[in-house]
């Protein structure tokens, strides 16, 4: 049971209570262990729904969302998100050091220093904190430490999500905040593990996911196309005008 990640959705859909309409519609995919997929569409299309769905903190309203063959519930839910790291819209730091909010969760005489900063050279962040903050790792973040930038933060949130090493690795709009080329060495550095993880990225510019082995375009909770990058673009005249 949850061995090979390899995720499917049949026939998916799900309402908001007391929405008119469902957030996602009789979604049929599967990604597939060690593959890369590309979430894309405007605002409202219910990328960040898909992804809740996928770390098991919605059900679906019908149809089913499977791993490895077994529809995830209560029993194996808590098994499921052991394998995942997640990078949310909004990067949480609590009032602790860097290397705390990296290690998020682990007994500070218990955090691998070393895991913390590879995760931290992963995500683009480690010469930041060595360079420009004045007790590198251990510098105290949050309420009342050091404020962060957006950016800063989402590289926080992505060695956080790298350091457990997950089998699974889900960004939404992980990189929304940073600059091209930052975006781009994270995103390298992310593919460079994925020959052995499964990497979901959802995202509002296709230059995000330009990489990735699938993109699924998604359209008012609909999937309106999905192929790679080069195949959308030469087919689908809305998923050009994105890339504009
Ligand atoms: P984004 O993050 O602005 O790019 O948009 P998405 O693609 O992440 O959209 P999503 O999944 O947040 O929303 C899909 C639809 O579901 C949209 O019509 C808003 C609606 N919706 C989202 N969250 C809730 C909720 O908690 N309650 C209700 N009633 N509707 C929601
Ligand atoms: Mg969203």
């Amino acid at each position: 049971l949850l061995v090979n990640h390899s995720i499917s959705f049949q026939n998916l859909s799900f309402f908001y209570e007391n929405a008119e309409k469902p957030a996602l519609k009789n979604l049929n995919f599967d990604i597939k262990k060690g593959s890369s997929i590309g979430l894309v569409g405007s605002t409202g299309a219910g990328k960040t729904t898909l992804v809740d769905l996928i770390l098991g903190l919605l059900e679906p309203s019908e149809g089913e969302f499977k791993v490895d063959h077994a529809i995830i519930d209560e029993k194996n839910t808590r098994q499921w998100q052991k394998s995942l790291g997640y990078v949310p819209q909004d990067i949480y730091l609590v009032d602790a050091s860097i290397s705390e909010n990296i290690a998020l969760g682990i007994p500070v005489e218990k955090i691998d220093q070393s895991q913390v900063e590879k995760c931290a050279e992963l995500a683009q962040v480690h010469d930041f904190i060595l360079e420009e903050l004045a007790h590198g790792y251990q510098t105290q973040v949050g309420e009342r430490g050091v404020r962060l930038s957006g950016g800063q933060r989402q590289r926080i949130g992505i060695a956080r999500a790298l350091y457990h090493d997950p089998e699974v690795l889900v960004f939404d709009e992980a990189t929304s905040a940073l600059d091209n080329v930052t975006e781009k060495a994270v995103i390298e550095a992310v593919n460079i593990l994925s020959h052995k993880k499964t990497i979901i990225m959802i995202a509002h510019r296709l230059s995000t996911v330009k990489n990735c082995d699938q993109i699924i375009y998604l359209e008012q909770g609909e999937i309106i196309d999905s192929g790679n990058y080069q195949e959308l673009i030469e087919r689908n005249p809305k998923f050009r005008n994105m890339a504009i």
